[in-house]
């Protein structure tokens, strides 16, 4: 489908909803969306959606044709939804789409922040909204997410199964330097470097020597070092105390969920595929994942895939725009208006429409 708004200035934005709650939450950022290029009237979205998903596969024995990544190399940003469903290996769905896009479009930062909006609160006890807002940036390019290893004498009890790990200076390099240019643009200026050196002792020890060579440049910036086992602990226990993360690709994903979880739900946490070169199109996606369980029940909180979409609104230069949203998200959280994992009664439809609602207003 092919929709075109009308307004002076047009960002064009490539939508794959891909699978389960994924669609039902796309077309809420839409819907949102709109609202937001109608309410400020300056710019408006061209959205084309590509029904790539693992009905597609199951269908046709693909996720994405033959030229889908050129086909989006063409739109200003990319707006994803979910991919996974129970019919396909897991393994199969992320390799057939969401990875692809990753790696060839150049997106080897992931940005993922965490912090408690009005009207939400934290499963931890005695926690303010102040005391989480934390700012994750994952490595998004390489290291355990490589693809790299394989599988011999397959079906027998003498089954080898490698999973190799491939970490590179130049990866590394461009990572801390976005995590310390994050760090040093948020009041606190902390960042903690998060590594597993104690037990592997080739990548994660070139992570560690890599923070430190570069610390130096940027001398306003706190630092500290924590393994990610200690890290899992002090999140729970001293949310207070950290600012700014940065982990590979695998600590990362599995610290923000974490983080979504501590913050009140991992249905509202967002994250940003940033290809920092601005060469190719950027992607936005709720972190969360298809959920298979309520997928097309209209249950789904939208509030990570419309925090998502402010972090596209950004990204494609629209500042103020993008914090409207912000805005009227967490007004419509702070009167109560909200899912059933975020303590509400409200339905997906109800929480998208009060946001269009504020947004009109
Ligand atoms: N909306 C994000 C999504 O579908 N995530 C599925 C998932 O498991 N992703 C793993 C990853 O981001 O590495």
């Amino acid at each position: 489908s092919h929709i075109r708004e009308i307004g002076p200035k047009i960002h064009r934005i490539a939508c794959i909803p891909g699978d389960g709650i994924g669609v039902d939450i796309t077309e809420a950022a839409i819907q949102v969306l709109k609202a937001l290029a109608k309410a400020t009237g300056t710019f408006s979205f061209d959205f084309t959606t590509f029904d790539w998903s693992s009905t597609n596969y199951l269908e046709r024995g693909w996720y994405m044709p033959p030229d889908g990544l050129s086909q989006l190399k063409k739109f200003d940003a990319i707006y994803f939804g979910a991919v996974g469903w129970p019919d396909v290996p897991d393994h199969i769905s992320l390799w057939g789409l969401i990875l692809p896009i990753r790696k060839a479009l150049n997106q080897y930062v992931n940005v993922r922040p965490t912090r408690i909006l009005q009207g939400t609160k934290s499963p931890l006890e005695g926690c303010k909204r102040e005391d989480l807002d934390w700012l994750i940036i994952r490595e998004n390019s390489e290291g355990e997410y490589s693809g790299q290893g394989g599988t011999s004498h397959e079906d027998s009890e003498h089954t080898v199964a490698t999973e190799v790990s491939i970490f590179t200076r130049v990866a590394i390099e461009r990572i801390m330097h976005f995590a310390f240019k994050a760090a040093q643009s948020r009041p606190r200026k902390h960042l903690t470097m998060v590594t597993k050196s104690n037990a592997q002792r080739h990548g994660m020890v070139l992570w560690d020597k890599i923070f430190y060579e570069i610390a130096p440049s940027y001398p306003d910036v706190k630092t500290e070092k924590m393994l990610v086992d200690a890290m899992t602990v002090r999140m729970v226990l001293n949310p207070k105390s950290m600012d700014t993360i940065v982990a590979t690709n695998l600590h990362a994903d599995i610290l923000t969920d974490l983080a979504a979880a501590l913050s009140g739900s991992i249905g509202i946490a967002p994250s940003s595929n940033l290809d920092p070169t601005r060469k190719n199109p950027s992607m936005f996606e709720p972190i969360h994942g298809s959920a298979p369980d309520i997928a097309g029940k209209g249950i789904a909180n939208p509030v990570g895939a419309f925090w998502s979409a402010a972090e596209m609104v950004r990204w494609v230069g629209e500042e103020k725009a993008a914090d409207a949203l912000m805005k009227a998200v967490e007004a419509v959280t702070a009167r109560g208006v909200k899912t059933k994992d975020l303590g509400g009664s409200e339905d997906t439809n109800g929480v998208t429409e009060a946001v269009c609602r504020e947004l009109e207003a």
